[in-house]
């Protein structure tokens, strides 16, 4: 398994969750500069924080890419959590191009993964590491966490694959929870809510067991925690995803104090007026007090760059514009973060000046 690899060295642009959008794509790398085979004038060169796929119009199209960019030295990709249920195997929200691509979706306009790609493309989602550092930078798909890294380290076989490690810590957690005693106790919960298991517009209460058993799930689970991020439960369960979510995700990065800035992706953060837009998917608004150039955490240097590209599917079905879901990237060491349609904003956070960037303070 691939932990931690070294960054590149130099100047790079470490590019958002794509879900398949390929257009978005090709548009934000010819506004960064980059020709069709990745060079760039200047020597730049590329890293991508993982979620290259699903939901979007041509998932196959943006691993090739992907893929053909890191054979030639021209990128770095870490690993997401969508990558990670490719491999798996499971069948979730918009994958269905990838885990059925036999037995289309009707009404679904996802290009499927040929079966001639599929194994080579395996073999690159398996060669992909969960997180690259250098003294200046780091950048993991959610959640930078020593303790997930730490464990890895210890615990995990030097061979073992990432789905292997994934699957051994799945499998502790469901032997944990088929104790009779806790196990009796969630299916009562589960009993006394399952009429409302369906029902977007029930609002059960918190079922806690059920609640506590999610929450073990992801914690417990280094990988889940660096790929998908912390997790507590919740006040009042909410609809996400086709079902009620008893957990909600955590803002990490307010207990990050470490002096060297983190780049993630993940989290759905909105393009200007967007707000409204997915509010409430996964919970609490995250950044309800960040503005777009802002960095967050006691530092201010971890910054978000999924600029919620991964919602233009939705748009487009509804004929809506979707001016309000980008794909964006981080320029370092200028700190700027440029968008699908070419603008561009000065980030504000503290920056290490080790690799020549702007230091910046927002002023607080
Ligand atoms: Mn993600």
């Amino acid at each position: 398994m691939l932990l931690i690899e070294p960054l590149f060295d130099g100047p790079v642009d470490i590019v958002g969750d794509i879900h398949g959008e390929i257009d978005a794509l090709e548009d934000l790398l010819d506004h960064l500069g980059y020709d069709p085979d990745g060079r760039h004038d200047d020597g730049r060169r590329l890293a991508f924080v993982g979620d290259l796929t699903d939901r979007g119009p041509n998932s196959p199209a943006v691993l090739r890419k992907v893929m053909r960019l890191v054979e030639a030295g021209r990128a770095q990709c870490i690993i997401g959590n969508h990558e990670l249920n490719l491999l798996r195997g499971e069948l979730k929200d918009g994958n269905d191009w990838w885990i059925a691509p036999q037995d289309p979706i009707p009404g679904n306009s996802m290009q499927p993964v040929t079966p001639e790609d599929k194994p080579r493309l395996t073999e690159f989602l398996k060669s992909l590491p969960l997180a690259l550092e250098r003294q200046d930078l780091r950048v993991v798909h959610a959640c930078w966490n020593e303790a997930a890294f730490t464990l890895l380290r210890d615990t995990a076989p030097a061979n073992a694959t990432l789905l292997e490690t994934y699957d051994s810590s799945v499998a502790k957690l469901q032997k944990r929870w088929s104790n009779p005693v806790l196990a009796a106790r969630i299916k009562r919960e589960w009993y006394e809510f399952a009429p409302l298991h369906k029902d977007p517009v029930s609002q059960p209460p918190l079922q806690p067991t059920i609640a506590q058993m999610d929450r073990e799930f992801q914690m417990s689970n280094p990988i889940s925690v660096l790929t998908s991020g912390e997790e507590t439960e919740t006040r009042t369960p909410f609809w996400a995803g086709g079902k009620w979510r008893m957990v909600e995700r955590v803002r990490w990065w307010e207990r990050y104090d470490d002096p060297v800035p983190v780049i993630i992706g993940h989290y759905w953060r909105r393009y200007n007026d967007a707000r409204a837009v997915y509010r409430d998917k996964y919970g609490p608004d995250l950044f309800a007090d960040i503005e777009m150039h802002n960095c967050m955490g006691p530092r201010h240097n971890v910054y978000c760059v999924d600029f919620s590209v991964g919602g233009r599917y939705a748009q487009r079905a509804a004929d809506e514009p979707f001016h309000m879901c980008r794909l964006a990237a981080v320029r370092v060491p200028e700190w700027q973060v440029m968008f699908d349609h070419g603008e561009s904003l000065n980030i504000e956070g503290t920056f290490d000046a080790i690799a020549g960037g702007a230091v910046r303070k927002n002023g607080n």
